[in-house]
């Protein structure tokens, strides 16, 4: 592995850490609302506090200089950085200003996403990603963080996972703001995909030297057999899950083949004669978050008739249906499979030579051991180690990885899961804010300094 510019980081997210919901002006997002209905989050959790790090920055800062990072990917809540209006909101800017000065002075590299999924709620109210204007908006917002932050913030990245933001957030109901309609899905992902091409414009009309990067959840999706229909059925959930993303991103067209297999669901008339030209942008980067497999097998049922017997699902595919994930799994009931990983990159470099690649998140969720004497997670070293060896030989065989970060730095607020689930590397007592390092968080800081 590279060891001068090799990139070593932890991630989180806004939402998910930030709590102050009320606090410097921020306007509220859909998370706010979906997590303040009931039923909607596990326990009833919200993330008015999460783990405080609003007022907790400069300890958490500390906590990533320790461990050795030389790089760390959050993201910045949309709504602290403008108002309702769309207009800079100072006192949000400054919250970030002040965490990526603090961030440099310790040398590690701030890489900011600029949507991790907290949309303003006043954008939802008129339409959400159902809405065109809502992708024009992005590239607004867009424009003002790096006018705002730009000056010390190289690194940026459009959207994280937009697969979760439109297919679990407009086709299962799982996430904001919680729609159960594959069509509206297929809509959003479009929208989503033409933010992200205004955003890459917005962000290099700012800063022309940027490093602009999207990430996206690939799905290490293979069949159940060598059965000819298996086959056909993982090649068309890979087209909904990843080509979707990559196909207009990095090529300039939806795969073939995508919008008969949907016509059912979309007649894609929200597909506009320019939109491709403007989603598909030079990147300088692609971030790959990983966490499992997935093993499909063909199924008789439309999506209609699974919808039907099972309910909502975010997998927007007729006859299609997934193995149930077999071998040790982790706390969110994952498949544990780093050689997927390797795969995943290798075939992502064969299909885009040269483009770089980092690791945007990887991590698991386990049960911890909380003893007196520290936070035992044997568990999480070994995921992690695993995963590790996997980019490591990705990178042999050629593939430029330019980077690996954890996720996550602290547990957080995992989502419609609530604070059930824990990903970090540092154990959060969210009655105190008291922040124990967990002892992977020990092992990586060995292992990093091993470069
Ligand atoms: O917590 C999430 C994160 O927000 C996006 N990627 C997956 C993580 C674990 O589910």
């Amino acid at each position: 592995m590279k060891t001068d510019s090799f990139r070593w980081g932890a991630a989180t997210a806004s939402y998910q850490i930030e709590g102050a919901v009320r606090e410097g002006g921020r306007q509220p997002s859909i998370w706010d609302t979906f997590s303040h209905t009931p039923g909607r989050v596990a326990h009833g959790d919200n993330g008015d506090v999460a783990c405080d790090h609003y007022h907790r920055w400069a300890e958490d800062v500390g906590l990533l200089a320790d461990l050795g990072v030389n790089a760390y990917r959050f993201s910045l809540a949309w709504g602290r950085m403008v108002d309702s209006a769309g207009r800079p909101n100072q006192a949000g800017i400054d919250f970030y200003s002040r965490l990526i000065d603090a961030l440099l002075q310790r040398n590690i590299t701030p890489v900011v996403t600029l949507y991790h999924w907290d949309l303003p709620q006043i954008l939802d109210d008129a339409g959400g990603w159902l809405n065109r204007d809502t992708a024009y908006r992005f590239a607004d917002y867009a424009a003002i963080a790096v006018a705002q932050l730009g000056d010390r913030v190289n690194d940026w990245t459009t959207l994280n996972e937009p697969w979760c933001s439109s297919f679990l957030s407009y086709a299962a109901g799982q996430h904001a703001p919680g729609h159960t309609s594959p069509g509206e899905a297929l809509r959003a992902a479009h929208h989503l995909n033409l933010a992200h091409g205004l955003g890459v414009q917005a962000i290099r009309s700012e800063h022309s030297n940027a490093c602009v990067s999207v990430v996206c959840n690939l799905h290490a999706i293979f069949p159940a057999s060598d059965s000819t229909a298996d086959i056909a059925a993982a090649e068309r959930l890979r087209r909904v899950g990843n080509d979707i993303w990559t196909g207009p991103m990095l090529d300039g067209k939806y795969p073939a083949g995508l919008m008969d297999e949907t016509a059912a669901y979309s007649d894609w008339s929200f597909v506009h004669d320019d939109d491709l030209a403007i989603i598909r942008q030079p990147l300088d980067a692609f971030g790959v978050n990983y966490y499992s497999s997935s093993h499909v097998f063909a199924d008789k049922r439309t999506l209609t008739q699974r919808i039907a017997d099972a309910g909502p699902t975010c997998w927007v595919a007729d006859y299609v249906d997934f193995k149930t994930p077999s071998g040790p799994l982790t706390a969110m009931g994952w498949n544990i499979d780093p050689a997927a990983l390797t795969w995943l990159l290798k075939d992502f470099a064969a299909r885009w030579p040269g483009l770089p690649v980092f690791i945007s998140e990887n991590g698991a969720a386990f049960d911890d051991l909380v003893t007196p004497d520290g936070v035992h997670d044997q568990a999480r070293i070994d995921y992690i180690e695993a995963h590790i060896h996997a980019v490591e030989a990705a990178m042999a065989s050629g593939v430029p990885v330019t980077g690996y970060f954890v996720w996550s730095l602290l547990d957080n607020f995992e989502w419609a899961l609530g604070f059930s689930r824990r990903f970090g590397l540092v154990w959060v007592d969210y009655a105190t804010q008291k922040r124990t390092p967990k002892d992977s968080y020990t092992w990586y800081q060995e292992r990093i300094s091993r470069h």
